[in-house]
């Protein structure tokens, strides 16, 4: 290789592979070595088998790269002619035992430490029935909608008691698509899958939590987002009891969460701008669009209760034509 060609080369692969780990660092915030810090039980292991398999990886990586950059070094051609042969070498009984016995040895660390975490991952700790609660989390293109033990809904928002066991039942209905629910704080991401119920739980403190849909549904796929909003439990209680009555807040939550991942008022977005369409204000007309869907429109809302379809209709008629209404 020319010098001019290999000075260029060099500093092709130095520029890139400073740029490339300084990029991973500063997105990751934390070094850019671990995920981010869990804050749910079930995490907290995850997160410890995370660090136990580092450790042995990293010691990989660094034992191979070290020899390699040796073995490159050392063994180079030097003033060797390009035809001398070197000495041949046949087996090594010694070398071939630490082959093997140096990752079984590995395996069997982290295959152990891993059983011993799963059981606290899978399984939700016991807790009294006043300590603990059930939310159903369904995935659809493009929102998540989460439904409450006594009947409430929200879109895009969990609600959820600080402290307590809350189990999630996980899925999608059977008319949609898979989708992927992940809190990342909260650990593993769990498929969302038609007509089939995964089921994690999560325990965190009072705070709020970031969930985005993890498997590629649609053209929405990347807005479809949530949030874990967790608050003490007579909070979430006086919640979800008001929210079992529907009402223009929960009609709010449909239009931002729902309708605005392909609609805009006053202009045109993935569908038709809906300002002073009648439709926003005719409970008869909305409900066979939402059922049915229309073109383009998946039937977003064919499963809704008339409370949420009432509820819609709460918010989104201010947004109606003077010719709406019924
Ligand atoms: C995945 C994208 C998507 C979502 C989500 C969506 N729409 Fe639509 N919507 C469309 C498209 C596309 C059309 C045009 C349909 C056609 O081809 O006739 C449309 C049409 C409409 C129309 C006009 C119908 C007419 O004939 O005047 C209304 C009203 C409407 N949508 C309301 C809503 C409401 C309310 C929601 C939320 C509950 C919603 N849409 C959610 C994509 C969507
Ligand atoms: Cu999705």
């Amino acid at each position: 290789m020319p010098p001019g060609v290999r000075r260029f080369a060099l500093a092709t692969l130095v520029t890139t592979a400073a740029g490339l780990s300084t990029t991973v660092a500063a997105s990751a915030g934390n070094g850019g070595f671990l995920p981010g810090e869990a804050h749910s039980p079930n995490g907290h292991r995850v997160h410890h088998a995370f660090i136990f398999v580092s450790i042995f990886t990293g010691f990989i990586l660094l034992g191979v790269e070290a020899a390699l950059v040796i073995f490159v070094v050392k063994y180079r051609r030097g003033r060797r002619a390009r035809t001398a042969e070197g000495p041949q070498i046949h087996g090594s009984t010694k070398l071939e035992i630490i082959w093997t016995v140096v990752p079984v040895v590995f395996l069997a660390a982290i295959g152990s430490f891993v059983f011993y975490l799963l059981p606290g991952i899978a399984d939700a700790p016991k807790a009294a029935a006043a300590d603990q609660t059930r939310i159903h989390i369904s995935g659809r293109q493009f929102y998540w909608q989460f439904t409450y033990p006594n009947g409430a809904v929200s879109i895009n928002n969990l609600v959820a008691p600080a402290n307590q066991v809350v189990h999630e039942d996980i899925t999608a209905p059977t008319w949609d698509v898979i989708h992927s629910w992940w809190v990342p704080d909260f650990g593993g991401k769990y498929d969302a899958i038609p007509g089939n119920v995964n089921k994690t739980w999560f325990k965190a403190h009072a705070g709020t939590y970031k969930a985005q849909c993890y498997e590629l549904c649609g053209v929405q796929h990347a807005a479809m987002s949530a949030t874990v909003t967790v608050v003490p439990r007579p909070q979430y209680d006086s919640f979800i009891s008001k929210r079992a009555q529907g009402g223009a807040a929960l009609g709010r939550e449909e239009f931002e969460g729902v309708c605005m991942k392909c609609h805009r008022i006053g202009s045109k977005y993935i569908g038709p701008d809906l300002k002073g369409n009648p439709l926003l204000a005719d409970r008869r007309g909305i409900e066979q669009l939402l059922r049915r869907g229309q073109g383009q429109m998946p039937s977003v809302g064919r499963d809704w209760s008339g409370t949420q379809i009432d509820a819609l209709i709460a918010y989104t008629k201010q947004f109606a034509g003077s010719g709406g209404g019924s």
